[in-house]
């Protein structure tokens, strides 16, 4: 049988285990990228590692995500992280050249190669072909420093895309079906891979929107296909040298198929408060619209822009809307301000903000009270905007641009002929915003500002696990619950003790208060706990103040990984209606746990309260084993190294 094209660069690169669905493998890692709100916590635990130099193909630091100074604080670890990437071989991107997913796409993914990157939407590189997943900061320090990456071997589902995108409908459409197809929980343990006649006439920036939103679908990762549109892209961009053909087996098979069909696809809109709460722009009517933001690292390309300039050009966005346009790297808006498209934005009364994540991470624009607000990003999570009341409708930049001009929801076929857009032959190639890293051995002193203080540490496990339940919450509780980020609190991701208190807030504002003065204890949690970002500062929070185990019915993938880093439980109830065996206070105790773990994954935990034994599962491969019961994987290093 022949193999896929996922299963393809797994084998090219798996260091231990059997590529069998399910089982834990390790694979080596050719390049790494990080950004600002990871990094500051990705290279403090690299240097705790004391590996003196990456042992990457490529390793790439990016400031993209804080790049509001409202204080000193981000300013210290922007200097922290570029002064310490100069010292260990890391490439330094500064800010203004772009967000990370978008540079790395334009200039340094290569297909067949990994990626692994400490963001979520690391996959985007699949659409050029990498095995590119996203990890915690730990993880991509370990990558980083040479170490392989464990995963689980993922089950491979093919979506086959069949037909022709009709004009208006765009690659943002293709990524919200499969999202209203699969929900946000279809992805996990699987990685989506792209086929069919379809994908031909796709573009890379277009494969790369639905690689880069697959990460909504809870996917290891999404992959499109190293082919003659890929050469094109790469040539483009100076890079020809960088392309290989890759294509999976003609006789391979996959774990299952869904077909779209890319002729009947009509413009979309995923409602809030989720990405796969998807409806036709049509159906859901010509609501009333107060912001439109277009930008992203889902939709910023050259050709995104593009369509967008088109059809504000001559126009005025209506008077009662805000548009905010960012564009997504220095090469792109280099290029929109070199053939003019720039201005008939700004004519058209567009904000042009600065090539970086901004709104889509909540650094400025939060919409007013309960406004509508269309975005062509990727995450419409309930007060991620930074307004909990507001309403984000995640859409195409058509839809957005058509929208932002006429006030309301606008299916953007209303406009008449779509403009056409084609992709470049040549883009503007300067990397002069990529700093080289010091030659190996020179001096560099490394620059640590008062806002960096040390991440917490587990211990070892003890016999038993007692605390109370702190906090009860419902299936897809986000990493934005967890731990929320915006303009008030991305400042502080090098600064643990302070996120902490904020830790679950969302969700219940007394919830760090109430760990502290119980000494820590468990949360219960619903289906999908920890979806979306990956933040490990949504498992350093937690563990700051004292959670020893999450109990939920199931987890997401990147945020479950954090978890054993960090030395806290994950448990999941064996049956899922014992989730109502626990409520908010009850009395927890897991005795005699170190054997428990020791002896297979069926554990008792005992709701004192109630006076019920509740069985959990505790799936964890030998090596999460040995890193639980040593209180996380600095520990677990540690002690391998002794
Ligand atoms: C996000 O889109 O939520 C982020 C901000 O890019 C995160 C990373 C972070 O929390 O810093 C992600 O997607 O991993
Ligand atoms: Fe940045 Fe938003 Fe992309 Fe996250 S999803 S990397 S915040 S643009």
């Amino acid at each position: 049988m022949g193999l896929n094209l996922a299963q393809k660069i797994i084998k090219e690169h798996l260091i231990t285990g059997e590529m069998a669905e399910g089982s834990e493998i390790s694979i080596k890692i050719d390049q790494t990228l990080t950004q600002d709100s990871t990094g500051t916590m990705a290279y403090l635990q690299f240097e705790a590692m004391g590996i003196p130099r990456v042992k990457t193909k490529k390793s790439v630091a990016y400031i993209d995500h804080n790049t509001l100074q409202a204080g000193f604080e981000n300013a210290d670890d922007h200097k922290y992280i570029q002064t310490v990437a100069s010292k260990h071989g890391v490439y330094f991107s500064r800010p203004g050249n772009g967000i990370c997913h978008q540079v790395q796409l334009e200039r340094f993914g290569v297909p067949g190669m990994t990626l692994l990157g400490s963001d979520s939407h690391t996959p985007t590189g699949g659409g050029i072909g990498m095995l590119a997943i996203g990890a915690g900061g730990l993880d991509v320090a370990v990558a980083m420093g040479g170490g392989p990456y464990y995963l689980t071997m993922p089950k491979v589902s093919k979506v086959n895309l069949k037909g022709n995108l009709k004009p208006w409908v765009s690659a943002k459409d293709i990524i919200l079906e499969v999202l209203r197809v699969l929900s946000v929980k279809g992805g996990v343990g699987k990685v989506v891979e792209y086929a069919g006649e379809g994908i031909k006439n796709l573009t890379v920036p277009e494969r790369a929107t639905i690689t880069n939103m697959g990460a909504e679908l809870g996917a290891t990762t999404s992959i499109f296909p190293s082919d003659e549109m890929t050469k094109e892209f790469l040539k483009a961009q100076g890079r020809e040298s960088d392309w290989i053909e890759l294509k999976p087996d003609a006789d391979a098979s996959y774990d299952e198929e869904i077909e779209i069909d890319l002729d009947s696809l009509e413009p979309l809109a995923a409602k809030p408060h989720s990405p796969d709460n998807v409806e036709k722009v049509k159906e859901i009517g010509k609501i009333k619209v107060d912001q439109v933001a277009i930008g992203s690292c889902t939709n910023s390309s050259f050709m995104d822009m593009m369509k967008v300039a088109k059809i504000l050009k001559g126009k005025t966005v209506k008077s009662d809307v805000s548009l905010v346009i960012a564009p997504g790297s220095k090469q792109v808006l280099t290029m929109l301000a070199q053939n003019g498209a720039l201005a008939d934005m700004v004519a058209a009364g567009a904000r042009i903000l600065e090539s970086a994540c901004g709104p889509c991470i909540g650094m400025g624009q939060a919409p007013k009270t309960d406004a509508v607000s269309l975005r062509t990003f990727n995450r419409n999570f309930e007060g991620r905007s930074g307004t909990k009341s507001a309403q984000v409708y995640l859409v195409s930049p058509e839809v957005a641009a058509a929208s932002a001009i006429t006030g309301v929801m606008t299916n953007p076929k209303d406009l008449g002929d779509a403009p056409e857009i084609k992709i470049p032959s040549e883009f503007v190639t300067d990397d002069n915003m990529v700093v080289e890293p010091a030659p190996e051995g020179a001096e560099v002193e490394v620059v640590r500002g008062p806002n960096i203080k040390p991440f917490p540490l587990n211990k070892e496990l003890g016999e038993k696990l007692e605390g109370k339940a702190l906090i009860k919450v419902e299936d897809n509780i986000t990493t934005d619950h967890i731990m929320p980020s915006n303009a008030k609190l991305l400042p502080y991701r090098s600064n643990i003790p302070y996120l902490a208190e904020y830790c679950l807030t969302p969700c219940d504002p007394d919830f760090p208060k109430r760990a502290k003065e119980n000494g820590g204890g468990f949360i219960i949690g619903g289906s999908n706990y920890g979806q979306g970002s990956s933040r490990e500062h949504a498992a350093l929070a937690p563990l700051q103040l004292g959670v020893k185990a999450v109990i939920t019915k199931s987890f997401a993938r990147i945020h479950m990984a954090n978890l054993i880093n960090s030395g806290i439980i994950p448990m999941t109830f064996e049956n899922e209606a014992d989730y109502d065996e626990i409520d908010m206070g009850d009395d927890i105790v897991i005795e005699n746990i170190v054997n428990q773990i020791k002896n297979g994954s069926r554990l008792t935990v005992k709701n004192k309260t109630k006076n019920k034994d509740i069985p959990v599962n505790v799936t964890l491969s030998e090596r999460q084993v040995e890193m639980i019961l040593a209180g996380g994987l600095i520990n677990y290093t540690k002690k391998q190294n002794q």
